[in-house]
């Protein structure tokens, strides 16, 4: 079996009892052991991940060590990064043995093919005209914020010269605002003439075959044919719905949900 899921968010200071949901987080992990042959993690596993130079993320044993448990007895693990995790620098990886992804990926996988990514930043292309002004805005503003936190001379600045302690702080502050905000107001499901990775997808369909288009990010659970042969997954998340997407040998996926 193959397994996708992705926005754990793990740390995240919204939760009540952070280290609770990671404990839950690192079982559902490790149960998939018993017949995966790969597991793919589609970004924002963890809710706010910085390696500095000087100190690593502390407090993610729980997590790292089942993934270590999971490579180490022959699985496949591939970790994307998503918007709340994009800052590892090879640490995480020569740590538990999985393979980090930091762009959206195109595979076959069991004979079907596959795109695979978080999700953040995939827009289709007319993005801008089909909405108002203000949103026009707020995407803008992703978009630059994206960029900043993408920027390796930044990234680079920030792992030397930021003193860990206030990284931390801002870092864990600023992923606990997007999490409240999202809990107050949730952007459920917004039709497929109106959600972006439906639209990206619709568009990408047009020049590239795809069997699945696979993503996280947007925390609702959907399963949606674009075609006969074509379908868009995304994955919910790990701290609500816990969601999870099985391939099967013949490339059959299904939607599922945790205990
Ligand atoms: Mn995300």
């Amino acid at each position: 079996m193959i397994y996708f899921l992705s926005d754990a968010h793990i740390g995240s200071r919204a939760l009540e009892d952070w280290r609770q949901h990671q404990d839950d987080f690192a079982a559902k992990l490790l149960s998939l052991k018993q017949d995966a042959t790969a597991v793919y993690l589609l970004g924002d596993i963890f809710d706010f991940w910085f390696e500095y130079f000087w100190r690593k993320p502390e407090g993610y044993e729980t997590t790292l060590n089942a993934l270590k448990t999971l490579t180490e007895s022959g699985i496949e693990v591939h970790f994307f990064i998503g918007n709340h995790d994009i800052w590892t620098f090879g640490w995480l990886e020569k740590q538990t043995g999985v393979k980090v992804h930091k762009k959206p990926l195109s595979i076959t996988i069991n004979g079907k093919k596959c795109f695979l990514a978080h999700g953040d930043g995939i827009v289709p292309s007319y993005i801008m005209s089909i909405y108002p002004k203000n949103i026009q805005r707020k995407i803008k503003n992703f978009i630059l914020l994206r960029k900043i936190f993408h920027n390796r001379f930044l990234q680079w600045s920030f792992r030397c010269f930021m003193p860990p302690a206030w990284g931390d702080k801002f870092g864990y502050n600023w992923a606990k605002r997007s999490r409240e905000k999202e809990l107050a107001h949730p952007v459920g499901y917004k039709g497929e003439n109106q959600e972006e990775l439906v639209l990206f997808a619709k568009e990408k369909e047009q020049s590239t075959h795809y069997d699945y288009y696979i993503f996280g990010h947007r925390h609702i659970e959907l399963d949606l044919c674009l075609a006969t042969n074509s379908r868009v997954i995304i994955l919910g998340d790990m701290f609500k719905q816990w969601t999870y997407a099985q391939m099967d040998d013949k490339g059959n996926i299904t939607l599922k949900n945790f205990e």
